[in-house]
């Protein structure tokens, strides 16, 4: 009975009038808002399914993060916070594509496979959207997906990308984590934030104010009540924060432009030497940057943030005198320069997965603390439960001194202002200030820790991208055949030179990284390689 309400229902609101197939990628389904209305629908199917699976609530975010205002996409949220597993990816690609009259089979499949047994439960299904004009419609869409198998569906409105993971994890968390909406976010954050700051807003060459791009998205709109629970502990002023259907979202403007076209936002007044920072659409990444006397952009992006903060847990940890492992994941797209100094100087060990938060994500909880970060200003710290729990034990023992005691209530604040469950803007924004604040830093010193190398990303448009294969967190390519070798010649041409190609997995386009020791060089060897590929 259940299985006819879906179609009926698909049929008669949401019916796939389109023969081309969509894959669900690193970010979800993405394309024209216009284009997911059936897909959408069967996302929320399939976040009841995966519901029943797991016996957990799941989430269902509306975004396109960077994307132009036209697009929109969704993407999953398990149990957890994370991102949907990857085996799932297939499935949610499978009922996505398939005629309306097959919704029925495919749904019954998936229940098969897992051997779903519950199929009377009703798991709640989280679903949270971005600014984006589509974005409300299509939220409706996933909810009567929800509805039509039986979930319960919850719309949180506009949020935040992380707050919506949040949300989830704290949900499936019983509450530890935190509250599960709005209100226990900022609270949760910004008072570990406060107690970490002290009364001395100020400190060295640090000051308490940072000049913020909300990218004419959520972020803008958040960072309003953010402005409000900080008060005078940290004075955010705002620009970018344009309505909705302004159709100014992320145009020339946010974290993506700022990282990709190396340029100084507009709507940003261009002030020499102010710390300043931009989110993304969905406030899920971070940059910061500031522009000097001569008008050079200089720019932190996710290497800086993650060698930034993993120095200063470094160094909080040996204040506490507990053993506990730290370690710091990165992608082939990190700055060579910021791997050579957290491996070098910092001594913390790194590890390089492939694109895709997923896998950072994953790889990080090996460690007891795994900070991970793609360039881009993807990135967050996660904690162990070994690891919290033996600061935790530590913090009442009696071996422990006052002073190492001290550094352990710093650790655990610390963990307070974090965002576990996924890259975050606003949390990064607050963990950045505080340690900024600890250090006494402005920002030109954190820019001192180390120099990038001279790098450049482009992007190449070939017939057919899946030809491309790689190995070694994607370093190497082992198709098509004798390309790789090809590049090693051209990269062994220059000093401290590196590339490397990939197809892109979010774009119909192959991606050529490379890096040298000088700028000349750089733009040569971007530009030789990218010719073999073409
Ligand atoms: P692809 O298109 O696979 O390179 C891009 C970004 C990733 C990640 C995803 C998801 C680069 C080079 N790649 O992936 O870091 O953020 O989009 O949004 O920035
Ligand atoms: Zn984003």
């Amino acid at each position: 009975n259940q299985l006819r309400t879906i179609y009926a229902f698909a049929r008669e609101m949401y019916p796939r009038n389109t023969k081309t197939q969509i894959q669900y990628g690193t970010a979800g389904f993405r394309t024209k808002a216009t284009m997911l209305d059936y897909v959408v629908y069967r996302m929320g199917l399939l976040a009841v399914l995966r519901g029943r699976y797991k016996k957990a609530c799941i989430g269902v975010m509306i975004t396109a993060s960077h994307n132009p205002e036209p697009d929109n996409g969704v993407k999953l949220v398990d149990p957890m916070g994370e991102m949907l597993e990857q085996s799932w990816e297939e499935w949610a690609t499978k009922i996505a594509n398939v005629p309306d009259d097959q919704l029925e089979s495919v749904v019954s499949e998936i229940v098969k496979e897992f051997k779903i047994d519950n199929m009377n439960e009703r798991f709640e299904v989280y679903i949270g959207k971005d600014t984006r004009p589509s974005s409300p419609s299509l939220a409706e869409a996933a909810a009567h997906g929800v509805r039509a198998i039986g979930g319960k569906p919850m719309d949180f409105g506009i949020v935040t990308t992380p707050q919506l993971h949040y949300f989830v994890r704290c949900r499936n968390s019983r509450n530890e984590y935190g509250q599960p909406n709005e209100v226990g976010y900022y609270t949760k954050l910004c008072t570990a934030f406060k107690k970490l700051r002290g009364d001395g807003y100020s400190n060295g060459k640090y000051e308490n104010t940072i000049v913020y791009d909300g990218a004419n998205g959520v972020g803008a709109k958040k960072v309003k009540f953010l402005k409000e629970v900080l008060g005078d502990a940290l004075k955010i002023e705002m620009y970018n924060d344009e309505i909705i259907g302004s159709g100014k979202l992320n145009h020339l403007c946010g974290a993506d432009f700022v990282k990709s076209q190396q340029k100084f936002p507009t709507g940003v007044p261009n002030k020499p030497n102010v710390r300043c920072c931009s989110v993304d659409g969905d406030a899920d990444r971070l940059v910061y940057y500031y522009k000097d006397d001569k008008d050079v952009l200089h720019l932190m992006d996710g290497d800086r943030l993650a060698t930034l903060i993993a120095s200063y847990i470094k160094e909080i940890l040996q204040e506490t005198g507990i053993d506990l492992n730290l370690g710091l994941v990165q992608t082939a797209y990190a700055n060579g320069a910021s791997t050579e100094y957290i491996t070098k100087q910092l001594k913390v060990p790194v590890s390089c997965v492939p694109t895709g938060v997923k896998h950072l994500h994953h790889k990080a909880l090996d460690y007891d603390i795994g900070v991970y970060f793609e360039a881009n200003g993807h990135g967050t710290v996660v904690f162990s439960k070994n690891a919290k729990q033996s600061l935790k034990n530590e913090a009442q023992s009696n071996r422990k001194s006052a002073e190492e005691k001290r550094a352990i209530a710093k650790l655990l604040d610390l963990i307070d202002v974090v965002n576990e469950a996924v890259g975050d803007a606003i949390s990064d924004m607050l963990l950045v200030e505080t340690i900024l604040h600890a250090k006494g830093w402005d920002i030109q010193e954190w820019e001192k820790t180390y120099e990038d190398l001279p790098n450049k990303l482009l992007k190449v448009v070939v017939e057919d991208r899946n030809i491309f294969a790689t190995t070694d967190a994607e370093r190497r390519l082992v198709a098509p055949e004798g390309l790789q070798e090809q590049i090693d010649a051209l990269t062994s041409k220059y000093p401290k030179g590196r590339s490397f190609v990939r197809p892109s997995g979010t774009e119909d386009v192959v991606r050529v990284y490379a890096e040298a020791a000088s700028a000349a060089d750089v733009e040569r060897l971007g530009a030789e390689v990218a010719l073999k590929v073409f």
